[in-house]
């Protein structure tokens, strides 16, 4: 008998994580972009690359966007284009991080001329969501300062929250906007969403609409992030996760790699607090392949949150909670730990077997021959980039 029980299966059987456009373009850090033979040239082809890892996985059904780097003639034609791959469009990101207006800030800036062309940016990228389909719209602001009395920090907050009252006054009944939050970087004594309480402060006074994003490698090192992802539940505002993996900074690493113990934390208290399979919570990948193949890079994410997920599954929940209750603190220790020891690889591999998918989609992946065509086919023209 399988370790996953029926009931495991059928919430399984209905994870949806959703893939960054950007991950299969190049990206590298402020040393070196290294090219991949075969990386997207256009959107068409980020999206082509995207429905191969929902073809080995049943995993990914939808791919996510970023605006202007995804900027297309006919975003109805990309929505076609997508669907005729089997995947939708999902979160349009927005980016007021590469324009010399924004150097000083977006939404926050003191010159209402400059708000003003964000706030625009932003019902720009709404258009874009009316034509392509899509629920969420993805805030994530580059704005902060560099040093102590650079700027009026309470000043930057009330802008903030005008600006984004403008944007939220033009979401249709059925979209949202997600307030992503993080510490540092590009600005590093202060950022403006610095922390969920923050981004939780904001969208809570703009109302329904407007909820949390939770990038996982953007909290000080040590952060019990699992904690937030509680709240934020138990709050009612937790509207998505970038999911990625970190060692120092901001490192965008393949999902699980880096902490596989944090990750299962995380997703225990997802299934805890009925974020698992819950529509108004998006999983999401936030990542960067800069040494790797990208196409596999993202098989193996998306593979490491189900197997995740399937351990956070398993957890005895009521001999944690009787552990918990009689104050047994190395039980209720033990039936967790228990959980994330348990190899789920193997039922993995053979449920995905019984739906007609490959045992391995990694191996199934390296030797479907997509790699090497693509590798082919994609010389010459210009290879998208992180911010192309
Ligand atoms: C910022 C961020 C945000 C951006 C993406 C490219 O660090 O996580 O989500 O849109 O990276
Ligand atoms: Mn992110
Ligand atoms: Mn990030």
């Amino acid at each position: 008998m399988s370790i996953l029980s029926s009931d495991n299966l059928a919430a399984l059987e209905q994870q949806g994580i959703e893939l960054p456009s950007w991950a299969f373009g190049n990206s590298g850090t402020r040393f070196k972009v290294f090219g991949t033979p075969g990386t997207p040239r256009d959107p068409w082809e980020k999206i082509a690359d995207a429905a191969q890892v929902n073809k080995y996985t049943a995993l990914a059904p939808s791919v996510a966007l970023h605006i202007p780097w995804d900027l297309v003639d006919s975003f109805s034609d990309l929505r076609k284009h997508a669907e005729d791959l089997g995947v939708t469009l999902g979160t349009i990101n927005s980016n007021t991080f590469q324009d010399d207006d924004y150097k000083f800030g977006a939404l926050t800036h003191e010159d209402a001329a400059i708000r003003q062309k964000a706030i625009d940016h932003h019902l720009a990228c709404i258009d874009v969501m009316d034509a392509t389909g899509s629920r969420d719209l993805k805030i994530w602001l580059a704005e902060g300062s560099n040093y102590p009395g650079q700027a009026d920090l309470r000043g930057r907050q009330d802008r903030l929250q005008e600006s984004l009252q403008q944007i939220y006054a033009r979401l249709g009944d059925d979209q949202r906007l997600v307030l992503e939050y993080k510490f540092f970087e590009p600005a590093f004594y202060h950022t403006d969403v610095p922390d969920w309480g923050t981004s939780y402060a904001q969208v809570s006074s703009l109302g329904d609409k407007a909820m949390v994003c939770l990038d996982t490698g953007h909290h000080a090192p040590g952060t019990n992030i699992e904690f937030i992802v509680m709240q934020l539940l138990r709050l009612g505002k937790l509207g998505s996760f970038d999911f990625n993996s970190r060692f120092y900074a901001d490192d965008d690493l393949i999902v699980g790699a880096a902490d596989p113990f944090q990750l299962f934390r995380i997703l225990f208290e997802v299934v805890r607090g009925g974020g698992l399979n819950n529509p108004d919570v998006a999983f999401m990948l936030d990542q960067c392949h800069n040494v790797e193949d990208k196409i596999p890079g993202q098989i193996r994410s998306v593979l490491n949150v189900q197997e995740m997920t399937a351990r956070a599954l398993i957890v005895d929940r009521d001999a944690l909670t009787a552990a918990q209750k009689s104050g047994d603190v190395l039980a209720a220790n033990a039936v967790f730990m228990d959980a994330f020891y348990t190899d789920v690889r193997p039922a993995l591999a053979e449920w995905r077997e019984s739906r007609g998918l490959a045992a391995d989609p990694m191996k199934a992946y390296a030797e479907s021959g997509y790699q090497q065509k693509i590798a082919a086919d994609r010389v010459g023209g210009v290879q998208a980039g992180w911010g192309a």
